[in-house]
């Protein structure tokens, strides 16, 4: 798409929400300063082999110290919404008890620069980076941990609950839990279906139960969850492979909307998982899906599946498509996959309102010699995507906001800094940030002051 058929900020309604979304383990650094305790990640990659680049968080983009310049940057954008985590470990470095009030200290920085600046806050409670303290109890695993993360919710709502007013308790807890504890390739590093369900599950009950919690501490207060979508297509017309798509639509979404929205498990994936099936106690089906203020979706590509014997529990498994455009990561690129999932979600559970919290793509980018980063792969993904946005909200999804991921480029968890997605680049020797021709895109669009 060029410049010229991308959609504007005012083919928008009025009050839509422009925002950017990063997370404190992503960007913050600082991984051993003013209190802070281990993480689950710090700890994942000490260990060899873990991390494609060998590297670490512990500084990332130093973004502890340079808050100020890159909120400096977002309000130059024209965003008015910031979304951000809290690094549990800051608040409770041992998980519960003792609180490191530096931790909640730098939170309270953060947050009165965002209003200063006239960027509303968006806080995720947990983006990951569980206490290592309590992985040691057990983590996910554990029914303890939701205690734990009912205590260290309460206590930064309590503190920020009269500036924030926004809250989304967890962040795709497929890739905390499934990609955790039984793909193996992030933290903990776990190899098991079965502690995979089971770590989803508490989850999704710590989420319910985080709800009150927070209504009571920050009054007036939007609360929802975030979860990591796809649409899925069967890789072609046979009767086997619509059935094998029915089957991983159901543990790679369904799993997650429908106790959400009320129906608990889905039947046919419980019958599927049999033994791997986490224990459910009476009330947390109940407490699951309490009622929230929003749905918050990440999307970033559509996946195509077939029938396979082999393909685990769910005897499906994924087909790469070919001749399809893609990132840096490989991952298929399809506005379209965004339209068909904002309304399959509106048509399936109707949300009464859908946040994109996030969307963005990872590319080769190279600084060139005038000082720029001309990622015209990046700025057409967002250009095409904003369009697709515009189609789902013509058609009459309630999607109240766009927050691209992300604002920095940033530590990609088991890739290191080997990926990139921010919409400004950032040169980690130096720590300077300068913003890629998408994110003058992105400021023109939201303000044209900037010109690219
Ligand atoms: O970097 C991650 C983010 O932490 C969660 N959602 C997907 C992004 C890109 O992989």
């Amino acid at each position: 798409m060029s410049a010229h058929n991308a959609p504007t900020r005012k083919d928008f309604p009025a009050d839509f929400r422009w925002g950017v979304s990063t997370s404190s383990f992503q960007i913050e650094g600082a991984g051993q300063e003013d209190g802070k305790g281990e993480s689950i990640w710090d700890r994942f990659c000490a260990e060899p082999g873990r991390i494609r680049d060998g590297s670490n968080a512990l500084v990332a983009c130093d973004h502890y110290h340079l808050f100020p310049q890159d909120m400096d940057m977002a309000k130059a954008m024209g965003v008015n919404a910031y979304r951000f985590s809290i690094a549990w470990p800051r608040i409770l470095p041992q998980g519960r008890g003792a609180v490191n009030e530096a931790g909640l200290a730098f939170y309270d920085r953060l947050v009165d620069g965002m209003l200063e600046r006239g960027l509303d806050p968006w806080a995720t409670l947990y983006h990951w980076d569980l206490p290592q303290a309590l992985q040691e109890q057990g983590g996910w695993l554990s029914r303890d941990t939701i205690a734990a993360f009912l205590e260290y919710t309460d206590v930064v709502t309590r503190r920020l609950g009269d500036r924030v007013k926004h809250w989304i308790t967890h962040n795709e807890p497929w890739c905390s839990c499934m990609m955790g504890y039984w793909e193996g390739v992030h933290a903990p590093g776990g190899k098991s279906l079965a502690d995979g369900m089971l770590a989803c599950h508490h989850v999704l009950v710590s989420h319910g139960q985080a709800i009150p919690v927070i209504r009571a501490n920050s009054p007036g207060a939007e609360v929802g969850i975030t979860l990591s979508l796809h649409p899925i297509k069967a890789a072609s017309s046979s009767a086997e492979d619509i059935a094998a798509l029915k089957r991983h639509d159901g543990l790679r979404n369904r799993w997650f909307l429908d106790p959400l929205f009320g129906r608990g498990y889905p039947e046919d994936t419980l019958k599927l998982l049999g033994d791997a099936a986490p224990k459910v106690l009476p009330g947390d089906l109940e407490a699951i899906a309490t009622a929230t203020d929003f749905l918050g979706v990440n999307y970033y590509f559509p996946e195509a599946v077939k029938d396979d014997p082999a393909g685990g529990l769910m005897r499906a498994s994924l087909v790469d498509k070919e001749g399809v455009e893609r990132t840096g990561f490989g991952w298929e690129v399809s506005p379209q996959g965004l339209v068909d999932l904002l309304t399959r979600i509106q048509r399936d559970y109707s949300p009464p309102v859908i946040q994109l919290t996030e969307n963005g793509s990872t590319f080769e980018d190279v600084l060139t010699a005038d000082g720029r980063v001309h990622d015209a792969e990046r700025l057409s993904y967002l250009q095409r995507h904003l369009a697709a946005l515009k189609q789902a909200v013509d058609a009459g999804v309630p999607v109240k906001g766009y927050f691209a991921w992300s604002l920095l480029d940033n530590f990609e968890w088991a890739e290191g800094y080997l990926r990139r997605f921010g919409l400004a680049y950032v040169d980690y020797a130096s720590q300077q940030r300068i913003l890629k021709d998408s994110g003058l895109w992105y400021g023109q669009f939201l303000n044209e002051k900037l010109k690219v």
